[in-house]
Order: structure tokens, then sequence, then C-alpha cells
């Protein structure tokens, strides 16, 4: 699919149409991964951040309550996660100056102690860090660096990631994929960008080899700037993640609990996508990123809860194993 294709696509508003593309990306899932979807533990273990995006609740100017988490409970967290069937811990930061100033060491302890007690696959999210510690990561043997550049338009991503450089965000997930990490790339749409945007960034998450692509709506937080900007009509986030999809056949591409809660569940795999992302422990205390409550403490983003809607639709939850085979896989591929 070229760049004229896919932006005629975008701008198509066919129910007929939308439906037939949404068809044609659950039948290419099929075809790769057969009737297994993946599941993500989701840790956001410190909210303090140093940035300022326009688009996030938890940006250093939005005065808001603010957690760090002990290790221990951390620890505590991911463990729970585990038991309850995800197949990958993802540990996601704000850019937060307490463990940049002590050059990330407590980090490090966390993913070594999280891998050795569940086995599992790690994601470090951790915002832009300094190229020696992502060799770090890397030699931790910590599968996943996600790092979202939102847009590829450089002048977009200057008024949504204010102050921040497109370049050294990007050099980053580019240096760590050298390193031998698998990459996430994201987008996010409702903020401004064009359908020709969308379709640059698409063909751009080609050419960077991110394994793992996705889409979120934006969704408008309370004291930020982008406050009165409106959600996103639902079905432009189903129609890339539907785009995403038949562009790269093998990729991860996530149904985030993050925008909708559970609720959005199965429009979001039903579009394609082939990995659960965002569960949380009940009353663990944690947040979310695009939205710091829904379902949260009610229980609804759990793997139970996830499962029952999988199984629904005729769909199974893959097993840790299963998740761990198809990693390598991707890393054979990529090397
Ligand atoms: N602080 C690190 C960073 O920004 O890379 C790690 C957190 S990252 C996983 C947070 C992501 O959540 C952002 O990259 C953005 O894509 C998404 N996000 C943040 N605020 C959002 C909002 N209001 N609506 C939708 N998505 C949002
Ligand atoms: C999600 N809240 O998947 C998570 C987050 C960070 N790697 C992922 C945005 O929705
Ligand atoms: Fe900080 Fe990440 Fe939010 Fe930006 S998106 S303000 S870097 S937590």
């Amino acid at each position: 699919m070229n760049r004229d294709e896919i932006i005629s696509i975008l701008s198509e508003d066919n129910p007929v149409k939308t439906e037939e593309l949404f068809r044609r990306a659950r039948a290419v899932r099929a075809q790769e991964f057969s009737n297994k979807i993946f599941l993500y533990g989701f840790v956001y273990f410190s909210t303090w951040c140093r940035n300022n995006c326009n688009f996030c609740y938890y940006r250093t100017s939005n005065t808001i309550p603010r957690y760090r988490k002990d290790a221990s409970e951390i620890i505590a967290i991911a463990e729970l996660l585990a038991e309850s069937g995800v197949n990958l811990i993802d540990l996601t930061m704000g850019e937060d100056m307490a463990y940049h100033k002590e050059s990330f060491a407590s980090v490090f302890d966390l993913i070594q102690e999280i891998k050795d007690r569940t086995g599992l696959p790690v994601m470090i999210s951790p915002g832009v860090v300094e190229h020696s510690w992502i060799d770090r990561f890397s030699d931790l043997g910590t599968e996943w660096y996600a790092l979202y550049q939102e847009t590829h338009n450089k002048e977009l991503f200057a008024r949504l990631r204010t102050g921040q450089d497109y370049d050294e965000r990007m050099n980053a997930k580019l240096y760590a994929r050298d390193r031998g990490m698998l990459i996430e790339e994201g987008i996010l749409t409702g903020v401004g960008e064009s359908v020709a945007d969308i379709a640059d960034s698409l063909l751009e998450m080609g050419r960077i080899a991110a394994r793992q692509v996705r889409v979120m709506s934006f969704v408008p937080q309370k004291g930020i700037p982008m406050e009165q900007v409106k959600k996103p009509e639902p079905s432009q986030e189903l129609k890339i993640i539907a785009l995403l999809r038949l562009l790269y056949p093998k990729a991860l591409i996530p149904a985030s609990l993050d925008i909708d809660g559970i609720k959005g569940l199965e429009g979001r795999i039903n579009a394609g996508a082939n990995v659960v992302t965002s569960i949380i422990p009940p009353r663990s205390g944690l947040a979310g990123v695009a939205q710091n409550s829904m379902d949260v403490d009610e229980g609804g983003r759990t793997v139970a809860e996830a499962a029952q809607i999988l199984r629904n639709i005729g769909l199974e939850p893959a097993s840790a194993k299963e998740y761990i085979t198809y990693l390598t896989m991707l890393r054979e591929a990529s090397s």
C-alpha cells in the first residue's frame, strides 16, 4: 500500500468499506497469529516527569498528586500480574529526575529482579535516556524499548512535545534497535494531524523496523493546554489499527485499555489489534497514562475480564511460552 492509498482509505467515510477494511485486517491477523492474542501487564511506577507534553496529564506544569512506588511494591505488582497470566511486564515512568540523578541504578535493579522473579519478557518505557543506559537495558536482556514519537511531522511534534528534540527522541529509539532491542513506535490521533501526516507515520514505522506499532486516540485531560481539544471520532483509531495490520502483518499492535477502558477492547481487536495492553491489577494504587482512573480500581482491566471478551469472539489469550516463542522469531528476523 502506498501513501496515496493510505490517505484515500483514511479519508473514506463509508461504513460498508470500513467494515470490509476491518474484515481484511482480521483475516491477515488470523493468518499470522491464528486465534491467539497477547496480554501485557502495565506498571506505571512513577508519575513524576520533567517534561511538559501538551497532551499529557502528568506534564510537569500540571499540579496533581503524584507517586513514585517503592521497589518492593513494584515487584509485588509485577508478580501479581504474572500470576494472573500476562505475557509481558511493561515498566513505564515519567522522565523522573530522581532516577536520572542516580543514573537509573534502581531501574536496572528493578528490571533484573522482575525478570528473575516472573520469567517474563520486559518492556521499558522510560522516555529519552542516555545511550549508555540503553546499553545497560540491552545487556540486561530487556526485550523492548517503547518510545512514541506521537507524530512524524516535526512541526506538530514541536507543538505536542514542547521543549523536546525530535531527533534526540528518534535517535534513542534507533540506538536501542541497533543494540538488539525490539522497539515500539506510536502515534496519537486527534492532536491536529492531517491524514497525510498519519500516512507518513505509518510508513515511517516500517522504515525504522518497529516490531510493535500503535495508535492512541487523544483523551482530553484536566489542567493541560489541550484540555478543550475534543476526543477524535472512535473510527479514526480503528481504521489506523486496521491499516497497520495490512501494512505490517507480523507486527504486534496494541488494543489499549487506557483509552476507553475494557469496553473499548472488542472494537480494537476487531480492527486487527493482537495485544491487550494496559492490564492493571485492581486496587494497586497505579494510574493509567491516558486515563488516570478508568476501570482501574473497578477491576475491569484484568486478564480475567479481557480473556472473557476475547473468548466471546472466538479468540484465545496466548501463553507466556507462545509469546516468548514469537519474540524469538521476531528477533531472529531482525538480526
Ligand atoms: N514518559 C514516557 C514517554 O513519554 O515516553 C513514558 C510514558 S509514554 C508510555 C506515555 C504515552 O501515553 C505517550 O507517549 C502518549 O502516546 C500517551 N499519552 C499521554 N497522554 C495521553 C492522552 N492524553 N491521550 C492519549 N494518549 C496519551
Ligand atoms: C498502554 N498505558 O499500553 C499503556 C502505555 C507504555 N508502553 C504503554 C501507553 O496503553
Ligand atoms: Fe512526561 Fe511522558 Fe507525559 Fe510527556 S508523555 S509529560 S514525557 S509522562
